[in-house]
């Protein structure tokens, strides 16, 4: 973590102190947990330009139009992808996204420090993902009591049974399992099928990654699934908005 503040975090952007007195903290998160078990669809969907298996997958959207478009096909969440390296994303998509969707918005980041939580809620999320595969199960308890103590939910991200066995914890709100390898991207609903039974129910179960089709989302469902991260699928057409209200309907 003190690595990424000499990295990444010295471009630093605003300070800590001044984001305290900023009122952007004060605003209060909508629950995604909360969300998914009300809903009957579950869809979170997905803002991503580009990304390391497909590189581009969609430059020329505007994300408020993308954000208003999901919200109205009746998504349940979205997530905005701020990675830049990657993703192409910024900071700058997720507050956009806020001012025009008022359902819950997941920070799509690879997060290792307070910082980058803290700034999530300053731009608008309500909830961050922590990823098993880069934290080591002391950090993510560090980095999702921080979440909680901000009123966000914490997302926590697995591809495996060991990456779960480090990471359940009482601070975190929802577990998604990872169809994508991130070392292959090879992607295979089997994992989440094969994880599901090993998820304690107290907590929200979400399936992420390589879901294209409605049959996909029944099958996950009778494995307990609640939550469903679709990116790709949505993006890579010409309106994301539009595709996900036929596939939500
Ligand atoms: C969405 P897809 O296959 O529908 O585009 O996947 C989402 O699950 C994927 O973008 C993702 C991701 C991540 C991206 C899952 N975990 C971690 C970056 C970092």
């Amino acid at each position: 973590a003190d690595k990424c503040k000499e990295v990444d975090l010295k471009k630093s952007i605003i300070p800590v102190s001044q984001l305290e007195k900023s009122g952007l903290l004060e605003r209060t998160p909508i629950s995604l947990a909360d969300a998914l078990q009300n809903s009957t669809t579950g869809i979170i969907a997905e803002h991503k330009r580009r990304s390391p298996s497909k590189s581009v997958i969609n430059q020329s959207l505007n994300v408020q139009d993308v954000a208003e478009g999901y919200e109205t096909a009746g998504a349940c969440g979205m997530s905005v992808l701020t990675d830049g390296k990657y993703f192409g994303g910024s900071l700058d998509d997720l507050i956009l996204a806020r001012a025009s969707a008022n359902i819950p918005l997941l920070r799509k980041e690879f997060v290792i420090d307070e910082y980058q939580i803290l700034e999530a809620k300053a731009y608008g999320a309500d909830v961050i993902l922590l990823i098993a595969a880069i934290l080591s199960g002391k950090e993510i308890k560090t980095l999702s009591e921080f979440a909680k103590s901000l009123g966000l939910d914490v997302l926590l991200e697995v591809h495996d049974e060991e990456e779960l066995q480090k990471s359940i914890m009482p601070s975190l709100d929802m577990l998604g399992v990872n169809n994508r390898n991130l070392k292959t991207f090879e992607v295979s609903l089997d994992t989440s099928k094969e994880l599901a039974a090993k998820i304690p129910n107290d907590f929200v179960k979400v399936s992420e990654s390589g879901i294209s089709n409605v049959d996909a989302i029944k099958e996950l469902r009778q494995f307990g699934y609640q939550g469903f991260l679709i990116g790709e699928n949505f993006m890579k057409t010409e309106n994301p908005g539009k595709y996900a209200a036929e596939f939500i309907k």
